[in-house]
């Protein structure tokens, strides 16, 4: 037989840079999100909306006082998401300490008064194939997409470019190796079929949050044209809420297409196929001079912080997104 001498640079870390590790590996998050649901069993449901392409579990918990896993609700529902991109690590951060501050906060008036009358559902990572590739050697590679084997011998399709609501219309791509590469067909990636079935699923959901990193903004659609959307009230509506998470959080508010043209991203599927109030936010930090993609653990718990209220705030006007318009001043 023939004994492999192992060298130095076999032993790979599968896991952050020893300066990231706070930051959680599919592991880890599949871990905390257990540790979640087992502190809290009357209100918490933890389940798996799908598979990746490799077959990870998409993990969700789920706050809901009578509803458990997938069943239907009458109550108003949102959904919060993280890292559809493998490098934005911060992304999952974000909603999973939401789902701990839940938790540990249940008790608080207003927080009581939330979990009993919305449906709260937390998916920390849709890709988590790309998120375990980023980190595999102990050094980013910087992915963006998932790991789908492309016919060219490339990996990924860019999930954000892969929802079926003016898919392939622009600043997407049909080359394999593009960092916003389509994919072959709308909807051709499990990850996003599951948060499409999820979404579809679920006729009690009003708003949707995926959260993103960086730049510091609030997106609201389209994304895909640089026109408005046509429904007049709807508009002001999402811009009152912008308006109002941005005041809180000091990021800028904006309709997608302003940051750039985008086709096939999770919130203008969202609103155009489903009427879904969708949000993307960027989060910390401003630029790629603060760290870009890989700004370190110290912006963590601060990020998180400034993130509270606007979650409270989406979960709270999820009975009638609407509302946002007499209350926005
Ligand atoms: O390009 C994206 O998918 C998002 N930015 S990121 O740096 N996180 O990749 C922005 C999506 C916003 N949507 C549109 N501009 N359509
Ligand atoms: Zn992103």
């Amino acid at each position: 037989s023939v004994l492999k001498k192992l060298s130095l640079t076999d032993f790979h870390l599968q896991d952050f840079p020893p300066k990231d590790s706070p930051y959680h590996n599919y592991d880890e998050a599949t871990a905390a999100l257990r540790l979640i649901q087992a502190s809290a069993p009357d209100i918490v449901s933890m389940f798996s909306i799908g598979k990746s392409v490799q077959g990870r579990e998409l993990w969700a918990v789920r706050f809901n006082t009578d509803a458990k896993n997938l069943d239907p609700s009458q109550k108003p529902g949102i959904v919060f998401m993280g890292a559809h991109h493998a490098r934005e690590h911060l992304s999952t951060e974000v909603p999973l300490l939401l789902a701990q501050w839940l938790v540990e906060n249940r008790h608080r008036e207003d927080v009581l008064k939330l979990l009993n009358s919305r449906d709260i559902t937390i998916i920390p990572m849709v890709n988590p194939d790309g998120v375990e590739y980023d980190i595999a050697t102990g050094k980013y590679r910087w992915q963006r997409k998932n790991m789908r084997p492309n016919p060219n011998g490339t990996y990924g399709v860019d999930l954000n470019r892969n929802y079926g609501y003016q898919w392939g219309t622009g600043g997407s791509s049909k080359n394999q190796n593009s960092d916003v590469y389509m994919g072959p067909s709308p909807f051709s990636e499990p990850e996003s079929q599951a948060v499409r079935n999820f979404c579809e699923t679920h006729k009690n959901l009003t708003i949707l949050l995926s959260y993103h990193t960086f730049s510091e903004l609030i997106l609201y659609p389209w994304g895909h044209t640089y026109s408005s959307i046509p429904n007049t009230e709807d508009l002001a509506a999402f811009t009152a809420m912008a308006k109002k998470m941005a005041g809180m959080t000091g990021y800028k508010p904006e309709q997608s297409s302003d940051l750039y043209i985008a086709s096939g991203d999770t919130t203008d599927w969202a609103y155009g196929a489903l009427g879904i109030f969708a949000f993307t936010f960027e989060l910390t930090p401003s630029s790629i001079l603060k760290g870009g993609f890989y700004p370190g653990t110290d912006v963590i718990q601060s990020t998180f912080q400034k993130n509270i209220p606007p979650a409270l705030y989406l979960i709270d006007l999820a009975d009638n997104p609407r509302r946002a318009i007499s209350t926005a001043f």
